[in-house]
């Protein structure tokens, strides 16, 4: 049998997380023959609702699951992990600043970036979802010096999901014809969502497509679907979002398909003239756990224009928390070349303290 993954999900008790957790269980991320260990970190005031969803994830008898971990700290949280879920975050408050917004989650994200750093995997895989997530993944990268800034990642794949979901509604074709689908920067109302390069059946759509349609209808739109789910039920989204982080993780671990490429939100190496050392979102392919930005892409007047605001947004928010950005990894961060890696695949395991507390199911032990 495979050595269990051990994966990290931070704000394990939030709304994303309840769909996430079942299904990263029944094997949706990493196959259906993969064992897990899931690490489940809280603060500490929502242990016990995260001890309720421990249960449930108990009552399933998922054969995949072979523990259950429960922490109130990163630290221990991240012991070992070869994939981190960052999803937890501090919402915006009444009153809340955007600059406050960002420092409340520095701190946060810094503290996460220093714990993976000391306690995590070497290879470990990181996905930030807790908003705002280029920022807090760009703080959690510069907290960790010792690992590589291509396994921080940042969440745009629900924002590409949706773009590639409003475009099948328009053309009427099925999502699965649809390829080449790419969102570009912050994942904020001013990220990009580009389908000039799209195609439909392995035939380009641009062509077909009304662009008044595409400048005035579809873009706005993705840009702010969070808000139109909000308006319409109340909360934001969460089995969609769950199902951008599973998108994201399966294919940077599976591979991206043949043919196609996807968005993630990765340090810039300065591909497309965008400025190295920030978080942003680009086309990329995934192969052998790693990934590379498509390179090539047409950009036009208009197109550099979009890439240039959602630039410039990253770059403000990039120097609101520039106290909690160490000099010493400034350098990795601003000479990086991506380009199919981020770090070979060496899942070593230590199984030390599964006997703690902490632990609540545990079907893996030698009987
Ligand atoms: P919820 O408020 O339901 O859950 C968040 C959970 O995080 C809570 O249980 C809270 O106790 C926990 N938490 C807060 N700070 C923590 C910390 N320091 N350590 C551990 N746990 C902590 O929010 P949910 O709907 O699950 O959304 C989570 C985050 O995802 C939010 O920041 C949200 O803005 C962001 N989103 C990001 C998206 C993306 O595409 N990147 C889309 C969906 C979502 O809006």
């Amino acid at each position: 049998m495979k050595r269990p993954f051990r994966i990290a999900v931070t704000g394990a008790a939030g709304s994303i997380s309840n769909s996430l957790l079942f299904r990263l269980a029944a094997g949706e991320v990493f196959g259906t023959d993969q064992p897990i260990i899931l690490q489940l970190i809280e603060r500490s005031e929502a242990m016990e609702a995260l001890r309720g969803l421990a249960m449930e994830l108990e009552d399933c008898a998922f054969p995949l699951l072979h523990a259950v971990r429960l922490h109130d700290n990163p630290e221990d949280g991240f012991r070992n992990v070869h994939f981190a879920f960052l999803i937890g975050a501090k919402p915006r408050g009444p009153g809340m600043e955007r600059a406050d917004l960002l420092a409340a989650n520095a701190e946060i994200f810094s503290r996460q970036g220093r714990a993976l750093n000391d306690h995590a995997n070497p290879d470990v895989k990181v996905l930030v979802v807790g908003n705002p997530a280029n920022t807090n993944a760009l703080i959690a990268s510069r907290n960790a010096p010792d690992l590589s800034p291509s396994q921080f990642t940042a969440m745009s794949r629900l924002d590409h999901n949706r773009a590639k979901g409003m475009i099948a509604n328009r053309t009427g074709f099925n999502t699965a014809d649809i390829r080449k689908v790419a969102v570009w920067g912050n994942h904020s109302a001013s990220q990009f969502p580009d389908v000039r390069n799209a195609e439909a059946m392995g035939e380009p759509i641009w062509p077909g497509l009304d662009h008044d349609w595409v400048d005035n209808t579809f873009i706005p739109r993705v840009q702010k679907r969070g808000a139109e789910i909000i308006d319409a039920r109340g909360q934001s989204s969460a089995a969609s979002a769950a199902q951008g982080a599973i998108d994201h993780m399966r294919d940077w671990y599976m591979g991206t398909p043949e043919g196609d490429f996807v968005s993630m939100c990765i340090v810039s190496d300065g591909s497309y003239g965008i400025a190295k050392g920030i978080v942003f979102s680009f086309p990329v392919r995934c192969r052998y756990g790693r990934y590379q930005i498509v390179q090539g892409l047409p950009i036009d007047d208009a197109a550099q224009k979009r890439l240039d605001a959602t630039e410039k947004e990253l770059l403000e928010e990039k120097d609101a928390v520039k106290h909690l950005l160490p000099a010493e990894t400034e350098d990795a961060h601003n000479n990086l070349s991506v380009s199919l890696r981020s770090g070979a695949n060496r899942y070593g395991e230590e199984d030390r303290d599964d006997d703690s507390e902490a632990c609540v199911l545990r079907t893996d032990r030698v009987i």
